[in-house]
């Protein structure tokens, strides 16, 4: 039976130690919540910190706690003091925390940090081995493990590894700033599916990837040498039957039944009936805006005094990371600033801020989301936030009005929320009248629009969409894996050749034959290419076509004295090994005047860019400039062009980071058919990288062998992934011939 691995830094589990006592119980999380329903479904094991130090237990307590995580499925990567200190303390919650959370100001760079967060990773990566019989599918989860992924890929290469981030991926211009920045993205580039929280994320990730290494992006897929890697966003949901039904039981709980802070806010409300409660609730954490809000609150109570008397902030800050400086230094301000804004307002019998450090049980934590009729959520940035969507599943009876900031993932799909931003104090202090303001009818209107949705794509449906997900890409690898040129399938295509006493061979240039390079002209034919090319041309029984989008001068330059049909310009042109060029079909090329004019105003403003100019053709090429710039100019240049190019006949081909304007109907495929015509062949072969190729493809007999360069979805028969092997595979094919030969 097939496995399922779920890596996280922390295992969703709670373990309790006494003296002689172990108790392991899972954890109420959301992610875990999210997983059971999909681990139930499978054979599922999850590997993560247990978060307690073994080396301070006895052997004894040691096998107590791995049997009883055993139990629970789950198997703990054990951390020494120093690595809590160093790669979670340290570089997750000092480095990329505030980073990905734009605090650039609280992020610092410790070598000694860095190197432990790679050790970790490995330790990680260490049990993920011991633990891989069996296993098809892998989910890393979150920022501590950003270099899970490829170090996982390493080892496993047949593994199939999806990563979700749970915080938010900053911007390109932060992201720079990291010194390790290519290895953190290399390691997340491991992964077979990225998932994020929202497409800001997502679209901020492949930026960076665009600018840092240069991979081609395909709306969401990313080519790499060896595979493609989809990027998508999964907004991740909440178990909403789970609070919604736990709302409407604790409702009927007699008296006695009711919890404590129940029965406090009933009792307030008998007392002040025209209270609102506002509620606060988030871990202590710089990130989530806790003094913003504060100091919001207090704003509103100086600007709108009529309502003083009539609304309670209740504030909930769950302790974390305390081990970290800035969350020390946090809890001071917020201490202060609660003690100062009670000092000013309360009165005998009010206090404006009830505030709570702890944490609560989950019945409590429903409770004050239920009871409360407004809660004010208002973090400078935050992955998604899942306070914001258990409050809307926890009101019952649809009243309730949630303020949300912006920065939350969440604000994405919660736009019936009120939605303001986090630095401003004076629009959260209106959202705050607003919200007491709001008549009920609107706001159960809101919050059944809300419901639906939450309770549509909830926590399950999140988890069971990434997998979906995963399981597509692997069916897509499985696709490419079915098109890899093997080794028994080259030896078949050599036996095909060596059977043949008339064969062709149509091979693309650039991509193909050679690398790319930023300025084309450096594409020149090299010794070892001139060789291969010759031993092939020099047996009668082959023809070299090279066929190409390339002007006629370079080919003519570069291949004018050797024994080789010559296409160019996509099938414009043709030249038979000492012979004159010739054109393949008539062509006008007047219409050229009427577009220079466009592609030379894309090249000033495209630093980088260039036009080159052939007989029947106009090409913008892009290559050396920005990356992103680049393509959203390609994108207006296409759109720009697209009702000149129709009438005037014309047609727009896209390449590899060009844009080539050309006369309709020509491409290679029309002029392979041409040649076969006067010369037909029986056997043929044709290799290129480009989409263009596909024309070519298209156009051959069935029995053509044809092979594609790179991962990307093609008509031909084969794959291979680039020029060099498909030098190799030319060397071997000579050496077979030779074989034959001999
Ligand atoms: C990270 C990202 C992203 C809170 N107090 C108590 C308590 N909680 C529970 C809530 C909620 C969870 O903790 C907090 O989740 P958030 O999403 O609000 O925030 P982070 O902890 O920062 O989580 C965040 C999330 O990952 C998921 O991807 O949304 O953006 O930062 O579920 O209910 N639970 C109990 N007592 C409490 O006092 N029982």
């Amino acid at each position: 039976m097939s496995r399922f691995l779920i890596i996280s830094n922390r295992l969703p589990v709670q373990i309790n130690l006494s003296e002689d006592n172990i108790e392991v119980t899972p954890s109420v999380g959301g992610l875990a919540t999210g997983m059971m329903s999909v681990s139930k479904s499978s054979d599922s094991l999850w590997i993560g910190w247990s978060g307690i130090d073994k080396e301070k237990l006895s052997d004894d307590q040691r096998k107590m706690v791995n049997h009883a995580l055993k139990e629970e499925n789950a198997v703990d990567v054990h951390l020494t003091q120093d690595e809590v200190e160093l790669y979670y303390e340290g570089f997750s919650n000092k480095t990329i925390w505030p980073l990905f959370h734009y605090f650039n100001q609280f992020v610092i760079y410790e070598e000694e940090q860095w190197q432990a967060y790679q050790q970790v990773n490995q330790k990680f990566a260490d049990v993920i081995a011991e633990n891989m019989e069996g296993v098809d599918k892998i989910w890393i989860h979150d920022y501590h493990l950003l270099l899970l992924p490829q170090m996982v890929k390493k080892r496993f290469p047949d593994a199939t590894i999806g990563f979700f981030l749970h915080i938010p991926f900053p911007s390109y211009e932060l992201f720079r700033i990291l010194p390790w920045r290519n290895e953190i993205i290399r390691g997340m580039l491991g992964a077979d599916l990225l998932g994020f929280h929202t497409f800001d994320y997502e679209r901020h990730f492949m930026s960076a990837v665009r600018r840092l290494l240069g991979y081609d992006i395909n709306i969401n897929e990313i080519n790499l040498p060896r595979r493609i890697v989809k990027v998508d966003n999964f907004p991740m949901g909440i178990d909403y039957d789970k609070f919604h039904n736990m709302a409407l039981a604790s409702q009927k709980r007699s008296v006695r039944e009711k919890s404590e802070v129940r029965k406090e806010l009933e009792r307030y409300y008998l007392l002040y009936p025209e209270t609102k409660f506002i509620l606060s609730i988030d871990r202590l954490d710089y990130t989530k805006g806790i003094i913003n809000r504060l100091l919001a609150f207090e704003y509103f109570l100086k600007e709108y005094p009529e309502y003083r008397d009539k609304v309670t902030l209740v504030l909930l800050a769950v302790p974390s990371r305390i081990g970290v400086e800035q969350y020390q230094q946090m809890k001071s301000e917020v201490d202060e600033t609660v003690g100062r804004i009670n000092g000013e307002f309360s009165s005998i019998n009010r206090t404006p801020i009830w505030y709570f450090y702890r944490s609560m049980p989950f019945e409590n934590l429903v409770d004050l989301y239920n009871y409360c009729e407004i809660a004010l959520i208002t973090p400078i940035r935050d992955g998604m936030n899942l306070v914001a969507k258990e409050y809307i599943a926890s009101k019952t009876d649809g009243r309730g009005v949630l303020i949300l900031s912006e920065m939350a993932g969440a604000s994405k799909e919660m736009s019936e929320a009120l939605i303001i931003n986090p630095n401003n104090k004076a629009q959260i202090a209106q959202a705050i009248k607003k919200a007491i303001e709001m008549p009920l009818d609107e706001q159960i209107e809101r919050n059944t629009v809300l419901q639906k949705r939450l309770k549509r794509y909830d926590i399950e449906k999140w988890a069971t969409d990434f997998l979906s997900a995963l399981d597509k890409v692997r069916q897509n690898e499985q696709k490419y894996l079915a098109k890899k040129l093997t080794e028994a399938n080259k030896n078949r295509i050599i036996e095909e050749l060596k059977e043949s006493n008339n064969r062709i061979f149509f091979l693309d240039y650039d991509g193909t034959l050679t690398d790319f390079y930023d300025n084309p002209q450096h594409a020149k034919p090299d010794a070892e290419l001139y060789s291969l090319l010759d031993q092939i041309a020099e047996d009668p029984n082959n023809r070299v076509v090279l066929i190409s989008g390339r002007d006629r001068q370079t080919f003519e330059e570069w291949f004018g004295d050797k024994p080789y049909t010559l296409i160019v310009e996509h099938g414009v042109w043709i030249r038979s090994a000492g012979s004159d060029w010739e054109m393949i079909e008539q062509l006008d090329d007047t219409w050229k005047e009427k577009i220079r004019s466009s592609l030379e105003f894309y090249v000033d403003r495209t630093p980088g860019s260039f036009v080159e100019e052939k007989n029947y053709s106009l090409v913008w090429h892009y290559r050396k400039s920005d990356p992103e710039l680049g393509l959203n100019r390609a994108i207006e240049l296409k759109d720009e062009l697209t009702s000149l190019v129709a009438n005037l006949n014309l047609e727009i081909l896209e390449g590899n980071k060009v844009i080539e304007i050309k006369n309709r109907g020509i491409n290679k495929g029309r002029a392979a058919q041409k040649l076969l015509q006067l010369n037909p062949a029986d056997k043929i072969i044709a290799i290129g990288d480009d989409w263009t190729d596909e024309f070519l493809f298209s156009a051959l007999p069935p029995d053509a062998i044809s092979i594609k360069v790179g991962m990307a979805n093609t008509l031909a028969g084969y794959k291979v992934e680039n020029y060099e092997e498909v030098r190799d595979l030319l060397k071997e094919i000579i050496d077979g011939e030779q074989g034959l030969t001999d």
